[in-house]
């Protein structure tokens, strides 16, 4: 007989179950065993008293605990796991305080349009709002997260925790993705589960939702008659990249995209002008564009500078959310549905031949750009340097010398926004890890680090993973690093150190205030990170850089790379 989950719990386990007055098939059981069908083998977290009867059946399940130091730190390894397995992340914490510090992360999958789980414990059935002193007690738990995420539901069964997992994977899969909290009072948690096994399987995948054949064909005559199309890219599209690629090329449209896109039209390509949006050039080709199409993205105002995005001709967008269609830039048509289903719609749509003969025919039968894109992206290199010559010079040294398919993650560091953002040409999605509208500091190297254990997972296919980062992000995080050795990842950190919080200080020199608050002391970095058990090296001339970062990253392990920025001044 194939053995059972319960084959492996032994009677000293059901012995100290019983007395600590707990059931073993509880709701932590039923929750896991739903989560685990939908793929997901990891979860990110830290165990508490209250949280208990989830890790309990964890190695059972085959599913690997990642502890951080910090629940901030599980929301972004959470989400850098996500990135890179293609599975949304999980956290778990404990009641209260636990919720309560991963709730930044939970904010930053809100913004950026990433699928999250939280599953917490909660105060037991009857005991809301007691005021009487239990263990984290919280005068509302449910209301604080429900402020900040999709949905925060506090179930009262363990059959209602089970279906609060099926409709976070089917909000992920039909709508846009975003986090949910789910809050299971401590004695639903740790009874007897009235879910049979039938209901703990995934419900099926209902595929990607496509949009009206007519606004299609709409869509697809505007962009065929146009003269200057344009693509913006969000991230929104980045389960639509080839589709997006061959229409890009059908067209002869040059692809700007965002931050959150950057990648899903490769950056090597001839009509990938890159994730630029904040800069004049690349913007001024969005803004001269005939017909416009973009796909999923909001192109907010963190995204653009104090740019604007005002283009003359037609808009077409396309959306998951109708509601998205008009937001910040006006549209004339919106194609509401996924970009996995409507881009290959479109691109059925727009025939081979139909686009007149505006442009010649390149290498591979795409067409050429209507605009010189080479004089764009050189326009693009000069401005993205006049921000802060001396980050640029170093986020093109860097850029030179990592890897092609690196995932480079990053945090709300100019070394980061101003820098890699531009200087790394990356030819897949998901590959520059950032949070370019909430901008939580801290975000970088935890993100990193659920990465890394994304590629640690994928065997001969595992992509380097580095985090380039400023010297005060990386201090809102740097006890991660103990995550990073005991989970035995490859990752290099490299710092750029400005001695403190360089945007800040220019913000307050441009309002007229002396630098308060802003120059910081610095730890010995290598120092520090060898303390941790990683290796820490020090570059001491701009022309050591390449030699430096490519040691740490074949030796493998937890590596930090200290950068003092003036080098490059
Ligand atoms: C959680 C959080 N607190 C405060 C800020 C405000 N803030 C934005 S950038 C920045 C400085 C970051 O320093 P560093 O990473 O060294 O980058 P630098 O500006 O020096 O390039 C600060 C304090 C923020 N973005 N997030
Ligand atoms: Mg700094």
């Amino acid at each position: 007989m194939t053995p059972t989950y319960f084959d492996a719990v032994d009677a000293a386990e059901t012995e100290a179950a019983r007395a600590a007055g707990v059931a073993i098939d509880n709701a932590g059981l039923a929750v896991l065993q739903t989560l685990r069908g939908y793929g997901v083998d990891t979860v990110f977290g830290i165990p508490g008293t209250h949280n208990l009867e989830f890790y309990r059946h964890l190695p059972r399940l085959g599913m690997r605990a990642v502890t951080t130091r910090h629940e901030q730190g599980a929301g972004y390894g959470a989400d850098g796991w996500a990135q890179r397995s293609g599975i949304p992340g999980v956290v778990i914490t404990t009641s209260g305080p636990g919720l309560l510090n991963a709730l930044s992360a939970a904010g930053t999958a809100y913004c950026e349009s990433r699928p999250l789980i939280i599953l917490s414990p909660g105060v037991a059935l009857g005991a809301e709002f007691a005021d009487v002193g239990t263990l984290h007690e919280t005068k509302d738990a449910t209301a604080a997260s429900g402020a900040i995420v999709e949905w925060s539901r506090r179930v009262t069964t363990a059959a209602e925790a089970v279906q609060a997992v099926h409709d976070a994977f089917r909000l992920f899969r039909t709508g846009r993705p975003r986090p949910v909290h789910i809050e299971i009072p401590l004695d639903v948690l740790e009874s007897a589960a009235d879910v049979d096994a039938a209901a703990r399987e995934p419900h099926p995948h209902p595929g990607p939702s496509a949009a009206s054949g007519d606004l299609v064909a709409q869509a697809a005559a505007t962009l065929v008659a146009a003269s200057r199309p344009v693509i913006v890219a969000g991230g929104g599209s980045t389960r639509a990249g080839a589709s997006l690629t061959a229409l890009a090329e059908r067209l002869g449209a040059p692809v700007v995209s965002t931050v959150n896109g950057k990648g899903v039209v490769p950056e090597s390509h001839p009509l990938a002008v890159g994730a630029e949006l904040r800069l004049a050039a690349a913007r001024e080709v969005v803004n001269g564009s005939d017909a416009l199409l973009i796909v999923g993205a909001k192109i907010g105002e963190a995204e653009l500078w104090g740019g604007v995005v005002a283009p003359q001709g037609t808009v077409v967008r396309i959306d998951v959310l109708a509601s998205q269609g008009q937001k910040n830039v006006a549209a004339d048509l919106v194609l509401t549905g996924h970009a996995e289903a409507v881009v290959p719609q479109l691109l059925d749509a727009v025939a081979a031949d139909a686009v007149g003969s505006r442009a010649g025919v390149g290498a591979g039968g795409a067409r050429q750009a209507w605009t010189d894109l080479d004089a764009v992206r050189a326009s693009c290199a000069v401005q993205a340097g006049e921000f802060d010559p001396v980050t640029d010079r170093a986020a093109r040294a860097i850029a030179a010398v990592l890897p092609p398919n690196a995932v480079i993650a990053g945090d709300s560091s100019r070394i980061t926004y101003l820098g890699m953002a531009s200087a790394a040409r990356q030819d897949e999605p998901h590959a520059f890890l950032y949070t370019p509208a909430y901008a939580t500091l801290g975000y970088g190297l935890p993100a990193a680090i659920g990465a890394a254990v994304a590629e640690s997972q994928r065997g001969d296919e595992a992509q380097p993973v580095v985090c380039v980062i400023g010297d005060g992000a990386l201090m809102f995080a740097v006890q991660e690093f103990a995550t990073a050795v005991e989970q035995r990842l490859d990752v290099t950190v490299i710092c750029c150190d400005n001695g403190g919080y360089a945007e800040i200080e220019q913000n307050e020199v441009d309002r007229g205030i002396p630098p308060i608050g802003v120059q910081l002391a610095q730890p010995d970095w290598p120092a520090l990170v060898d303390a941790f058990g990683g290796r820490g090296r020090r570059v001491a001339a701009a022309t050591e850089l390449g030699d430096v970062v490519q040691q740490a990253i074949a030796a493998g392990g937890v590596n930090l790379v200290h950068v003092p920025m003036g080098l490059f001044s």
